[in-house]
C-alpha cells in the first residue's frame, strides 16, 4: 500500500491551502490548490521542522539531509525540500502538481513531520546573483505553512 500524507497550509494572512503526497513509482506526487496568493509565482518548499510556535519561521531553512546548495527541482545539486515555484492565476489560485524524484515519504529521509512553506516572492532556482540565491533562492517572506502529516487513506 502507498503512503499518502497531507498539510494544512494557513498564515498569518489570506493564503491557505491542502496539499497531498503520495509515494509514486515515479516519485512522490504533491497536489492540491493553494488560495488567497497575489497572481505569479511563488516559491513552494519542503522546511526542516515540523513546528510553527512562532509562525512560519519556526519551520526553520529548507529541508537539506545531504548538505547541498539550494536549486532548481530538476537540478542534481538541490535541496531535497526544493520544490520551485507554483503559479497563481489572476484569482490568486494557485493549482499543485509536482511530481519529484528527491523526496520521500518514509525512512530517514522522509518528510513527514516536516513542513510546507509557501513564499511571497519567486524562488531564484539559485541563479538570482543574490546572496540569497544559493540558500532561499531569495523566495521572500512565508506566507502560509502546515505540518506534513499521515494521511487517513
Ligand atoms: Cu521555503
Ligand atoms: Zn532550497
Amino acid at each position: 500500500m502507498s503512503v499518502l500524507a497531507v498539510c494544512t497550509l494557513a498564515g498569518p494572512g489570506e493564503v491557505k491551502g491542502v496539499i497531498n503526497f503520495e509515494a509514486k513509482e515515479a516519485g512522490v506526487n504533491v497536489s492540491g490548490t493553494v488560495t488567497g496568493l497575489a497572481p505569479g509565482q511563488h516559491g513552494f518548499h519542503i522546511h526542516q521542522f515540523g513546528d510553527n510556535t512562532n509562525g512560519c519561521v519556526s519551520a526553520g531553512g529548507h529541508f537539506n539531509p545531504n548538505a547541498k546548495t539550494h536549486g532548481a527541482p530538476e537540478d542534481e545539486e538541490r535541496h531535497a525540500g526544493d520544490l520551485g515555484n507554483i503559479v497563481a492565476d489572476d484569482s490568486g489560485t494557485a493549482n499543485v502538481n509536482i511530481t519529484d524524484r528527491q523526496l520521500s515519504l518514509s525512512g530517514p529521509q522522509s518528510i513527514i513531520g516536516r513542513s510546507v512553506v509557501v513564499h511571497a516572492d519567486i524562488d531564484d532556482l539559485g541563479k538570482g546573483g543574490h546572496e540569497l540565491s544559493k540558500t532561499t533562492g531569495n523566495a521572500g517572506g512565508r506566507l502560509a505553512c502546515g505540518v506534513i502529516g499521515i494521511r487517513k487513506a
